[in-house]
């Protein structure tokens, strides 16, 4: 298109994640992705719909339901395993679907961290602009992202730089953000309370045992918020540490999340994994709570050591101790700009548009 005339409004298909409906939480952090970024796009005047397991909602965005069994989730699969669909698969039954639609749209967004989307790709005719959400998990999902990074150039978007560099073909890979908050939905609190948050998917990967005995060796609350993926892995952790002062929430919609996030003096994030982006971390910001983190990972890509939060020793329980005490150094107001700028949901969305459009300039030169 040329320089002159406004870019063009598209029609834009979103493909969800098939580990769960949106909604349960079992998608974690590519929920918020896809909502955020229908949302904004919606408001800069873009067509939005939403292919996705039935039984997904998502506020006012309309989603084409599909049927079938969930895809087992990556992360909880070894480097060597082989691709396994289910009998009825929810995920090749939702890419079916987008086939049988896709002349009606101008793009697709991938969001699945599965083999069969990319496998998919040469069979599509329009371009198909993959969000990949996470790090290396699986090597045969890896060498299909490979695949179709070298034959559709510059269709591979990852949210950091340290999740690219998971990837043998990290150069291939077009850095476009994880997410991004509106800041009128969350409320800015500058008087804290004295207790500490942890958020997320209750999975072995996010070691909230870690935060846990920062918080039993402090003596400072910690509440809990998020999906218990792994019920055996919660009671061990609540069996291990029987009389630390934790208390857990549940897994809250992001209105009664930020209600008991915000009062806190400062959010634990202790990924054992690289985590690809950290969604909670730019709502923690939001909401002007500090965030203490493992340099590892998304997270050392969003926080600025010293000003929105401390980055410590990965796995290092005594840095994190270290690091509460010194909370009070962090000015509030900073975590909040950042969210109001850097991590706002239209600096994402500026982001996300100009990669639909170079993805679109390129499919039409060729
Ligand atoms: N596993 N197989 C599979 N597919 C996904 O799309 C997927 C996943 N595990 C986790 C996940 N998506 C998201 O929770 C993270 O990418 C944020």
């Amino acid at each position: 298109m040329n320089s002159r005339s406004a870019p063009p409004k598209l029609k834009i298909l979103i493909l969800s994640t098939p580990v769960g409906a949106l909604g349960s939480g079992l998608g974690g952090g590519v929920e918020l992705t896809i909502a955020n970024l229908a949302r904004e796009l919606r408001s800069r005047g873009h067509a939005i719909d939403i292919i996705a397991p039935t039984g997904s909602e998502l506020g006012d965005l309309s989603i084409i339901q599909i049927p079938g069994e969930l895809q087992l989730t990556a992360q909880t699969q070894e480097q060597a395993a082989s691709i396994v669909m289910p009998g009825d698969p929810v995920l090749a039954n939702m890419w079916a679907k987008a086939r049988s639609i896709e002349h009606h749209y101008d793009i697709i967004f991938n969001t699945a961290f599965d083999w069969l989307p990319f496998y998919l790709t040469p069979f599509f005719d329009r371009p198909i602009a993959h969000f990949v959400s996470m790090g290396s998990q699986i090597a045969a999902i890896d060498l299909a992202i490979n695949r179709v990074a070298i034959d559709f150039p510059g269709t591979i978007g990852v949210c950091t730089r340290t999740q690219a560099e998971t990837f043998s073909f990290a150069d291939l890979c077009c850095v476009v953000g994880g997410n991004g908050v509106d800041p009128a939905v969350y409320d800015y609190c500058e008087t804290p309370e004295d207790s500490l948050a942890w958020l997320g998917r209750i999975s072995p990967e996010k070691a909230l045992e870690d935060a846990v005995a920062a918080a039993d060796r402090t003596g400072i609350k910690l509440k809990i918020m998020g999906k218990i993926q792994d019920p055996l892995y919660w009671d061990k952790i609540q069996r291990d540490y029987p009389h630390a002062p934790i208390e857990y929430l549940g897994f809250l919609p992001t209105h009664e999340l930020q209600q008991s996030l915000r009062t806190c003096r400062g959010m634990l994030m202790t990924p054992r994994w690289v985590e690809a982006f950290g969604n909670v971390a730019i709502e923690a910001l939001a909401c002007g709570v500090p965030i203490i983190a493992y340099r590892r990972g998304g997270p050392a890509e969003i926080i600025t050591d010293g000003k929105t939060g401390f980055l410590v020793e990965p796995d290092s329980v005594e840095g994190l101790i270290a690091a509460i005490d010194r909370l009070d150094e962090i000015d509030r107001a900073d975590c909040r700009h950042a969210a109001e700028t850097v991590f706002s949901q239209s600096a994402w969305g500026n982001l996300v548009e100009s990669w639909f459009y170079q993805l679109l300039d390129r499919k039409h030169a060729k």
